[in-house]
C-alpha cells in the first residue's frame, strides 16, 4: 500500500498520519505538492477524480479517497487499538461526532481558509465577507464542544477515537489559519492539550 500524502499543516492527510501512529503502523508515503497544483494534475487525477489527498493506494492498484473511509479500511487492517468503537452504540456515536466535527467545525474553517485567507487569494476569486463571517459559525461550534467536554475526557466517552484525530486536526489547522478557539472553553482547551501530548499528535 502507498499513502498520497500532503504535509502539515494540510489537515486531511494528518488524520490518517496520526490514525496509522496510534496503530504502530506505517505505509510508504508520497508527498504532493498542494501549491504547485500537483493535485489537479492528470496523474493525481487518475488517482482520485476530485484532485484531493489523502489518498490510499492498495497492492492491487485500487484507490481509496475520503479520511474515514481510508481509516476505517485501515482499522479492519489494524484493529487494535480500536478507533472507531467496540459495540454498534459506541460505533455510532463516533460516526455521529465525526460527521458533527466535520461540518461544524471542518466547514467554517475550510470556508475561511478559502475565502478569506492571504495564502488561497492567490489562487481563487474569494468573497471575503463570506470567509470573514465563518469565524462566527466556528466560534460557535467551539462553544458546543466546549460544552460536549464537560461531561468527558474524549469527543465520545473516554477512549480517543477517529473523532478526536478529526477534531485535533481541524482546531490545529484552524490555528495556523489565524481561526483561533475563543477565550475561556476550558473544557476544550484541556482536551487539546490533553491530545496534543499523546505521542501520535506530531505526525
Ligand atoms: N472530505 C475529504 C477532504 C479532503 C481534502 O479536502 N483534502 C485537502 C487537503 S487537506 C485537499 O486535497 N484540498 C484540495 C482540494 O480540495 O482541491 C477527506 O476527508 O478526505
Amino acid at each position: 500500500m502507498k499513502l498520497y500524502n500532503a504535509p502539515a499543516p494540510a489537515p486531511n492527510p494528518r488524520r490518517v498520519r496520526i490514525f496509522l501512529a496510534e496503530k504502530g503502523a506505517s505505509l510508504p508515503m508520497q508527498d504532493i505538492n498542494i501549491m504547485g497544483g500537483e493535485l489537479k494534475k492528470p496523474e493525481h487525477l487518475a488517482r482520485d477524480p476530485l484532485g484531493q489527498v489523502p489518498t490510499l493506494e492498495l497492492d492491487d492498484g485500487t484507490f481509496l479517497s475520503e479520511t474515514v473511509a481510508i481509516c476505517r479500511y485501515l482499522e479492519s487492517l489494524y484493529p487494535d487499538p480500536p478507533l472507531f468503537g467496540t459495540t454498534p452504540l459506541e460505533t455510532a456515536r463516533i460516526d455521529m461526532m465525526t460527521r458533527r466535527v466535520e461540518f461544524q467545525m471542518g466547514t467554517p474553517t475550510g470556508m475561511f481558509w478559502v475565502h478569506a485567507h492571504p495564502i488561497t487569494a492567490a489562487f481563487i476569486k474569494q468573497h471575503k465577507d463570506f470567509g470573514e463571517s465563518n469565524r462566527a459559525n466556528f466560534d460557535r461550534a467551539a462553544g458546543w464542544l466546549d460544552r460536549e467536554l464537560s461531561t468527558r475526557s474524549h469527543v465520545v466517552g473516554d477512549a480517543f477515537t477517529i473523532a478526536d484525530i478529526s477534531l485535533l486536526t481541524v482546531v490545529d489547522f484552524a490555528n495556523w489559519i489565524g481561526l483561533n478557539l475563543p477565550e475561556g472553553l476550558t473544557n476544550l482547551r484541556a482536551w487539546h492539550a490533553r491530545v496534543s501530548e499523546r505521542p501520535s499528535a506530531k505526525a
